[in-house]
């Protein structure tokens, strides 16, 4: 297992390629143990104008670099993390508390977001068009917005980070980064990373820091054009709202509420599978968890009885240790999030089937723990079947027909991910055509993005942007069309369309 030596212990903003110290830090706690194990900068709004200058006049240089070098950067930085693959996921699993095996995947995540933007070096593609006019040439490019503000959660402190970053940085923008101070680690490992790749100074900068001080100190910044902001519907409305009053683009990411459908004629062993995986993987602490189960009436008995069976069968406890496979919650807020829900749940008269206590894991008393939990006899409107708990709990909804699982899908004021289970391939079409959601799964669990697609929902999901895919990109380029004249002579577009 890793260790670290006490000057890895005490984190540094990295502003201008150097690493930067500040008057004050806040303790950081692994989640298995509830033990303190490092410190982190809880910085001013003075560290915030230091990164904002360097990344003003480094921006200057970085944008005149052709795209395909910039993106040389990037594969070395893809390459980098992939030989410290394992460092980097053992000490995700101590700051996140996620399993092993899952941070490993959260790596690998980053890993192919750091290639897969590297060959948008070499694409980053604009349209030639005919023009109406004779003589004449139009075209349309992408251009970096210039300095771009970064706001990540603790859930995916690599993964989402790097949906961010690297489109932003392979399209010319420098960047300011401010992770979540919960989990700090990953930021500074990357930033390493990106000095041993060779990455200009002033390019990515980690301002380290409270949301009310930092984030709104980013926000207020002049010179940073573009905010892209992952984390809960409340903060995120906060930050759209700032941003609003300044006119700046902004591009949120803010959870769901997301379900798996179980049709009558579904492989419920597979679905059983895709539950279990969806909804209590990462201790149900995902943007895309399943919190909601939508059930055919006539499987409903069976669907409930085969998952009590499977639940029984997941281990918790510690991320490190490879026989666990659901690790804690990150912290005491998010237990005292989870348990008022517990509450709420069965005052709404819900029935709780399996779980619903905080645990204590042997020789990890003070660790933040929480049994899989399952509650049936949930009906759409109450605040269990449409509120983010944001851990391992499913709430089972029971549905007469196919019409009425999609009507229940869309009822919620979030449109992250959906999922059906069904054998039939008409349903299959009408549901990926009717699930108002802006990822869904056919016979999949509502988890598993991949990297070069887009990730991102509908209604109070987001506010119409994507991360990752290609379509990162139009969060962090402004579109430029450009018209080339070669007719010697003045043409009216829209006029002199008859010559
Ligand atoms: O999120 P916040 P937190 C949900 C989840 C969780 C709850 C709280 O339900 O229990 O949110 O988590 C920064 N201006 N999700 O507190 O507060 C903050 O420092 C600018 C769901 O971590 O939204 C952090 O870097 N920035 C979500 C980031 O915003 C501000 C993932 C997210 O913090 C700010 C995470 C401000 N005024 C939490 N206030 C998902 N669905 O994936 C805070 N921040």
């Amino acid at each position: 297992m890793i260790t670290l030596s006490n000057e890895e212990k005490v984190l540094k903003n990295f502003i201008n390629g150097e690493w930067m110290d500040v008057a004050e830090r806040e303790n950081v706690y692994n989640p298995a143990d509830g033990k303190e194990f490092l410190e982190v900068p809880n910085s001013d709004a003075a560290a915030m104008d230091q990164a904002v200058e360097a990344a003003r006049i480094a921006q200057k240089d970085w944008a005149l670099v052709p795209a395909p070098q910039r993106a040389e950067i990037l594969y070395k930085i893809g390459a980098i993390m992939k030989k410290k693959k394992e460092r980097l996921s053992q000490l995700l699993t101590l700051e996140n508390g996620k399993v092993i095996e899952e941070a490993r995947g959260e790596v690998q995540e980053g890993i192919d977001m750091a290639f897969y933007m590297a060959g948008e070096g070499r694409r980053l593609f604009g349209q030639t068009t005919p023009a109406e006019l004779k003589d004449k040439f139009a075209m349309s490019q992408r251009h970096p917005v210039g300095v771009v503000g970064i706001i990540t959660p603790w859930n995916f402190p690599i993964a989402i980070a790097t949906w961010k970053t690297f489109p932003a940085m392979v399209a010319g923008n420098t960047v300011i980064w401010k992770p979540s101070s919960e989990t700090p680690m990953m930021a500074s490992e990357l930033a390493k990373i990106f000095k041993e790749a060779g990455l200009p100074k002033g390019v990515v900068n980690v301002v380290y820091g409270s949301g009310a001080t930092i984030g709104q100190a980013m926000i207020e910044q002049e010179a940073i054009r573009v905010i892209s902001f992952t984390g809960s519907n409340e903060t995120g409305r906060k930050v759209a709202t700032e941003c609003g009053k300044q006119l700046k683009k902004v591009s949120l990411e803010m959870g769901g509420k997301n379900a798996v459908i179980v049709m009558e004629d579904a492989d419920i062993d597979l679905a059983v599978e895709g539950i279990l995986w969806s909804a209590f993987g990462t201790s149900g602490q995902r943007c895309t968890a399943c919190s909601r189960v939508i059930v055919h009436k006539d499987v409903r008995e069976i669907l409930e009885k085969r998952l009590l069976e499977e639940m029984k069968g997941l281990t918790i406890g510690d991320g490190l240790d490879t026989k666990n496979k659901v690790g804690p919650i990150i912290n005491q807020a998010g237990l005292d999030k989870i348990l008022k829900y517990m509450e709420i749940g069965k005052e709404e008269g819900a029935k709780l089937l399996a779980g619903g206590k905080q645990l204590t894991v042997k020789n990890y008393e003070k660790g933040f723990y929480f049994e899989p939990t399952l509650f049936t006899d949930v009906t759409i409107d109450m605040r269990i079947a449409q509120e983010e708990v944001f851990g391992p709990v499913v709430s089972l909804i029971e549905v007469n027909d196919f019409e009425e699982a999609i009507a229940v899908n869309n009822k919620v004021k979030y449109g992250l991910s959906s999922s059906i289970y069904t054998q039939n391939v008409n349903r299959v079409f009408k549901a990926q055509r009717d699930l108002d959601t802006g990822i869904v799964y056919v016979n999949a669990g509502t988890t598993g993005a991949e990297i070069h697609l887009p990730f991102g929902g509908t209604k109070g999901t987001g506010n119409g942007h994507r991360d990752s895919g290609v379509q990162a990109l139009d969060v962090f380029t402004e579109w430029k069309a450009v018209y080339v004249d070669y007719s010697g002579k003045l043409q009216r577009a829209q006029i002199d369309t008859d010559a």
